[in-house]
């Protein structure tokens, strides 16, 4: 077969279409597959009521382009997901991207061909073949809903917030059941709340929430930011969850700091909003009492908020704060003082089924018009293990990962020759500002291939050698901190049978400092050929 492609990239987010632009700069002949019917990955499929960002929208936006940063407008501190949209397909028009990228078509199977050094890169609409193989199906692209008995019998609606329907969902004067209180339902429920007749909230697991004091962008802030967007980056990129260059880091220890300057701290940040919260000392998420003390207050905040002493209760989470992913709110607490919403825990008592009606839930049934699943995704490696991907030998990734994902640097896999996965796990990816994140690994692989071309290499693969220290050094990072000690989707604990293993890499400078000593290396830990 034919070699038709220098390179296919797989999903059109924010990491497929800057890869595109990065190789096509190269001079490569590169075609992107993407299966939703638009780009914009996560902010194509997420159009759920209060989508919007949690890093603030002069952090969450691609610093490639000085003219696009220049150009673009954002008009709130959090953009809300048709912005965020907008801004990306602005993207794909305004460096001429659309032309290689073939929408709603899904890659189902990337097999590596040794004797040609080739990867044939089945979809559903044919065959192709391409000497490099890259994935940017995106590490929360995979959405999940759970496997309730009765689907069938359900007369309602059902939406999953990360495949809303394009046309939206008219609540008004609807019956609404809601599962899941991570991210996802944070954001939909009070927007939800508000429209529909009546809203009943399924919470497995209470989830801490902090506003994110969502605001206009005052143009004068904007205009000072762009006058020095790029030491703005810089600085973000220093950072451990790399943005927040105007937010100075507090840099001592909550066990060092009196209880009352403590909750001074802890106040302080609050205000500050957002993620900025897990920053007020610097061992919040090393130190089990420490962050007992900034889980406290934010359960002081619920008891304040929530009217009715025993829902208060119940929405107070126990677990270590910052081990699931923080929320970002606005008005989540204040929704649950509405006559019209209702929250059933379900951690003790699961869902039992769907009837005809609604949702059972032990021996009580729940009414509904429509059902909304916020439960997340199969993440960060869910995209990868839903297409057959075979590299030298026949060998097929999800065996390979059967126990856990394992990659060097996140980017590569020892025994799959010139295929990168951007912000697989093993890299920073979810737990940093995704941005920037992608446009590191993105700027890696490009400049890598570039390498490989000049110097006449046809091959690059990383060592198992390199791969096993990586993987231990990823998972060492983790055991120093409380991210272990909770379900959180980090360890693939959403996932019934996935590998409880901790996927990404704690620290975004320490990572890129990483990358780069590795090409300094000559890139030490892969294989050249
Ligand atoms: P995606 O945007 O997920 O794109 C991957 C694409 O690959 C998808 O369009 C998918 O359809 C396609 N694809 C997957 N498999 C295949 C296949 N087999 N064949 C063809 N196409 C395929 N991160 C932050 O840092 N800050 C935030 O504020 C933030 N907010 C978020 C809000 C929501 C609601 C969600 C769900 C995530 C958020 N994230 C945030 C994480 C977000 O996913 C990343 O920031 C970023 O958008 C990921 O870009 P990506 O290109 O890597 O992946
Ligand atoms: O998904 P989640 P998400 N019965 O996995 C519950 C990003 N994001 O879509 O905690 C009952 O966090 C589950 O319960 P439990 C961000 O990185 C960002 O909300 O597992 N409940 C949990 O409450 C985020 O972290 C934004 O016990 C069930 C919820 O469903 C990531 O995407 C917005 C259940 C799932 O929460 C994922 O967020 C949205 C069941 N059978 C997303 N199964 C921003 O704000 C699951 N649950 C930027």
């Amino acid at each position: 077969m034919p070699r038709d492609f220098d390179a296919v990239v797989v999903g059109a987010g924010f990491a497929g279409l800057y890869m595109l632009y990065r190789l096509r700069a190269l001079g490569l002949r590169v075609r992107v597959f993407e299966a939703g019917g638009g780009v914009g990955g996560t902010w194509y499929w997420n159009r759920y009521p209060g989508a919007r960002c949690d890093v603030e929208s002069l952090d969450y936006s691609y610093a490639f382009s000085e003219e696009l940063q220049q150009e673009w407008e954002w008009t709130e501190r959090y953009a809300s997901q048709p912005e965020i949209l907008r801004y990306l397909e602005h993207v794909a028009e305004r460096f001429d991207l659309l032309r290689d990228v073939q929408l709603e078509t899904r890659v189902l199977a990337a097999h590596f061909d040794d004797a040609r050094n080739a990867w044939q890169i089945e979809t559903d609409r044919g065959l192709v073949a391409a000497t490099y193989c890259i994935m940017a199906t995106g590490p929360l692209s995979c959405a999940l809903t759970p496997a309730i008995p009765g689907h069938e019998e359900f007369r309602g609606a059902t939406h999953h917030t990360g495949r809303w329907p394009h046309a939206g969902v008219d609540f008004r004067g609807l019956r609404v059941g809601l599962v899941g209180t991570g991210s996802s339902g944070v954001q939909a429920i009070p927007l939800i709340a508000r429209e529909a007749a009546d809203l009943t909230v399924f919470q497995r697991t209470a989830t801490y929430a902090v506003p994110g004091h969502n605001a206009p962008l005052s143009p004068e802030y904007q205009r000072d930011v762009k006058q020095r967007y790029r030491a703005f980056r810089t600085i973000g990129r220093q950072k451990h969850l790399g943005f927040g260059a105007d937010y100075p880091t507090a840099g001592d220890l909550g066990s060092a700091t009196g209880s009352a300057e403590r909750a001074a701290r802890y106040q302080e940040y609050w205000e500050r909003g957002g993620l900025h919260f897990m920053g007020a000392f610097v061992d919040l998420m090393l130190d089990a009492q420490v962050n007992e003390t900034a889980a406290e207050f934010v359960r002081g905040k619920i008891g304040g908020v929530v009217a009715d002493a025993a829902v208060a209760e119940r929405l107070s989470p126990r677990q270590v704060i910052g081990c699931k992913r923080l929320c970002v709110d606005t008005g989540y607490y204040e929704t649950f003082n509405r006559e019209n919403v209702h929250l059933v825990d379900v951690g003790r008592t699961p869902i039992t089924s769907f009837t005809e009606r609604g949702l059972r839930v032990g021996d009580t049934e729940y009414v509904f018009d429509a059902v909304v699943f916020a439960t997340g995704f199969d993440a960060m490696t869910g995209a990868l293990d839903r297409i057959d991907i075979r590299g030298r030998a026949g060998q097929a990734l999800k065996e390979k990962w059967s126990a856990g994902p394992r990659t060097y640097l996140g980017l590569g896999i020892a025994g799959f020759p010139n295929f990168f996965v951007v912000v697989g796990p093993g890299s920073p990816s979810v737990i940093s500002n995704m941005v920037p994140a992608i446009e590191q690994h993105v700027d890696w692989i490009a400049d890598c291939i570039a390498h490989l071309r000049s110097r006449g290499f046809r091959r690059i693969e990383a060592t198992p050698e390199a791969e096993d220290a990586w993987v231990a050094h990823v998972n060492e990072m983790a055991s120093f901190t409380l991210f272990p000690t909770c379900n959180s989707w980090y360890l693939g604990a959403n996932v019934p049978g996935k590998p409880r293993v901790f996927m990404p890499y704690l620290s975004f400078p320490l990572y890129a400092a990483k990358c780069a000593e590795v090409v300094a290396n000559g890139y030490e830990g892969f294989a050249l050929g």
